[in-house]
Parts: structure tokens; C-alpha cells; sequence
């Protein structure tokens, strides 16, 4: 069966044209820095970021975490939003591979305020952690792909940094929250002292993430990944894709929007599930009371559409390359037989 993907944008297979760039990527070891595609992936992107260097990585997961190991020792306090990837998504890594201490605050669509930071934030005491880092994520992918503004993280970068801390951005989605906002993604990734986006979501490479920062910052990211096996040498085959990711697809992601946009309104519009507006790809809907979510999910994939849970009576539905107009209207009238069947 042909299954229409609404389950995340990670499921985006790589186009022609990156698969014919990997075949001819001219490729080297990359642990003694000499991967040509690698460089040249890493110097567009610190381009792009407007930050001094790059480095590339695996997965988004483990720029995350090699950030962490970058700026926080161990038993240093991280400040995050309670549904942020770093803290719910990622298996614990910050504590249990970085030794760091969460203070994880409940934010609305994933956001915190700059009081609560402010609040969060305690006098230098032997009886608490030094707090080091804070987190940030753009788009915010549990509060339903919702965009923090530029000036929102200027705010907040400003608190952290008096305080002494530094800044990490999960910018898994930021070309998103850049186009959502009609900004420059350098105005958004001005304020951090680091941001980590993704080539592997709406971008459509097959793996691979970018950490960017200071020279020095990466210097030693590049150490902190070395560290948990992530030294990946003829990693050029992979950077070729993404080079095209971030050259060609970068376009493209209004049609997601877009497309989340009609979803939305389709499905809000038959009254029976409540939906999240759609800021960016990702819809958050919930339900109608008392129906089995595992039930709806199965009873959708047997229809041919593929969703995932996102907590007790909740789904997502995520926009990408692969979903168009038609998908769209036949995604609604699924999840509408899906749900009637229940
Ligand atoms: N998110 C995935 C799942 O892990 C939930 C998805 O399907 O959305 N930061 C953010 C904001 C993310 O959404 C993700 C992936 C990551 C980091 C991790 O990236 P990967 O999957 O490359 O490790």
C-alpha cells in the first residue's frame, strides 16, 4: 500500500539530485579535517548562520548533546522549556551522558517567558548548582511547530548572558520558524552562542546535522564529538546531500506551510477533533474525550495513513515534501473514517 507520510518530515527521502551528488562526492577523512564536501558543507553553513565555523554531525540528537558537552561541566545546571526535544525527546543524554542537571520550565507552546527565566535564575550558593547553559528550540516541535521571534530570543538570550550563561539553540526546523517569521535566519541564530539545525527534516538530505558557532566553540565541539564516537571520515557521501538540502530546499518549505495550513482548516472545519493552528508544518489535534488514541492510529494506518501519538489523546501531523494537495484532502477524509470507526 502507498501510505501517505504525515508522521514527521525525518521521513523525507533525498531527491535525484542529492543522490547524484553523493555518487560524485569527492571525499577524504574527515577526522584529519580533509573531506573536501565536508568543509565546503560546513563553511556554507556557518555562512548561512552567519557564525564564525560549523561542524557536521550525525543527527540532530547528537549536536545537541555535543553542545552540552561543549558548554557545561558536569553537575552544571541547564535551564529548558519542560517539552523541549532536548529534555523530553532525547533519552536523558544531557544528564546521563553529559552529567548535566535539567531545570526544565513549563512554557506555553514551548515557549518560556523572560520572567520565568528571571525567576529561575538563583544568587550564586553553595547549595545550588551553577546554572551554565540555557536552551532554546526554533521551531518548538511538541508546542506544534510554534515560532519564536527575533526579538523574543534577543530577550532571552540577554537574561542568560547577564547571568553568565551561555545560549544553545535546537534549531532542528529553523528554516521554518525563519520563513514563518519572514526573517533571515542570521537574526535568529545572532542572539545564541550556539544553534544546531537539521538537514534530515523538511531539507530531505537522508542523515545529518550542523552545529555552528564561535571558532573556538567548534574547536572543541569537534573534540566533544570525536569523544562520543562521532568522527565519521569519508562523511563527504552524506555532506553532499546536504549541500543540496540547504542549496535547493531551503525554497520549498513555504509548500509545507502551506499545505499544514489547508490540513488544519479541513480538519477543524468537520467539528469533531480540536486542532492547533498551524504556525509552521507541525499540527497538534487532539481527539474528541474518552476515544482510543492507539485505536485511531491503527485504524488510520490501515487506511493508509501513517500518524504518531504525541501524549493521551493527542496526535501530530507534520507537512513535507512528500504530502501535496491531494494527499491533504485524502488525509482528512481518513482520519475522519478513522475516527467515526471507532
Ligand atoms: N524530532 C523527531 C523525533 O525525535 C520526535 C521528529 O520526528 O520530529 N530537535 C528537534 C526540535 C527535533 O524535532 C528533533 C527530531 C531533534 C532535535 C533530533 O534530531 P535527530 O532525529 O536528527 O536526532
Amino acid at each position: 500500500m502507498e501510505f501517505i507520510e504525515l508522521r514527521s518530515d525525518t521521513c523525507t527521502l533525498p531527491t535525484k539530485e542529492m543522490r547524484q551528488a553523493m555518487a560524485a562526492a569527492e571525499v577524504g577523512d574527515d577526522v584529519y579535517g580533509e573531506d573536501p564536501t565536508v568543509n565546503a558543507l560546513e563553511e556554507l553553513s556557518a555562512d548561512i548562520m552567519g557564525k564564525e565555523a560549523a561542524l557536521f554531525l550525525a543527527s540532530g540528537t547528537m549536536a545537541n548533546l555535543v553542545a552540552i558537552l561543549t558548554h557545561c561541566r558536569r553537575g552544571e545546571e541547564i535551564i529548558l522549556e519542560a517539552d523541549s526535544h532536548i529534555y523530553y525527546y532525547e533519552c536523558g543524554g544531557l544528564s546521563a551522558l553529559a552529567g548535566a542537571f535539567p531545570r526544565p520550565l513549563p512554557g506555553k507552546r514551548g515557549f518560556i517567558s523572560p520572567e520565568q527565566l528571571q525567576q529561575a535564575l538563583r544568587p550564586p550558593d553553595i547549595h545550588f548548582p551553577a546554572t551554565t547553559l540555557l536552551c532554546l528550540e526554533n521551531t518548538h516541535n511538541r508546542g506544534g511547530g510554534s515560532v519564536l521571534s527575533v526579538e523574543k530570543t534577543e530577550e532571552l538570550a540577554a537574561i542568560a548572558h547577564r547571568a553568565g550563561l551561555k545560549v544553545h539553540l535546537d534549531g532542528a526546523r529553523i528554516f521554518n520558524a525563519a520563513l514563518a517569521l519572514d526573517v533571515d535566519v542570521k537574526k535568529l541564530a545572532a542572539p545564541v552562542d550556539s544553534v544546531m539545525f537539521c538537514l534530515s527534516k523538511g531539507l530531505s538530505a537522508p542523515a545529518g546535522s550542523i552545529l555552528a558557532g564561535s571558532r573556538e566553540f567548534i574547536e572543541e565541539a569537534r573534540r566533544q564529538r570525536k569523544l562520543v564516537g562521532g568522527g565519521m571520515r569519508q562523511a563527504g557521501i552524506l555532506a553532499a546531500a546536504g549541500l543540496v538540502a540547504l542549496n535547493k530546499m531551503r525554497e520549498r518549505l513555504h509548500e509545507d506551510h502551506e499545505h499544514a495550513q489547508l490540513l488544519a482548516a479541513a480538519l477543524e472545519e468537520g467539528g469533531q477533533f480540536r486542532v492547533e493552528k498551524p504556525e509552521t508544518n507541525i499540527i497538534n489535534v487532539w481527539l474528541p474525550a474518552g476515544k482510543d488514541l492507539n485505536a485511531f492510529i491503527e485504524n488510520c494506518r490501515q487506511k493508509g495513513l501513517l500518524i504518531t501519538a504525541r501524549g493521551p489523546g493527542s496526535f501530530r501531523l507534520v507537512t513535507n515534501r512528500h504530502i501535496g494537495k491531494g494527499e491533504v484532502k485524502k488525509a482528512v477524509s481518513i482520519l475522519y473514517s478513522a475516527l467515526n470507526e471507532l
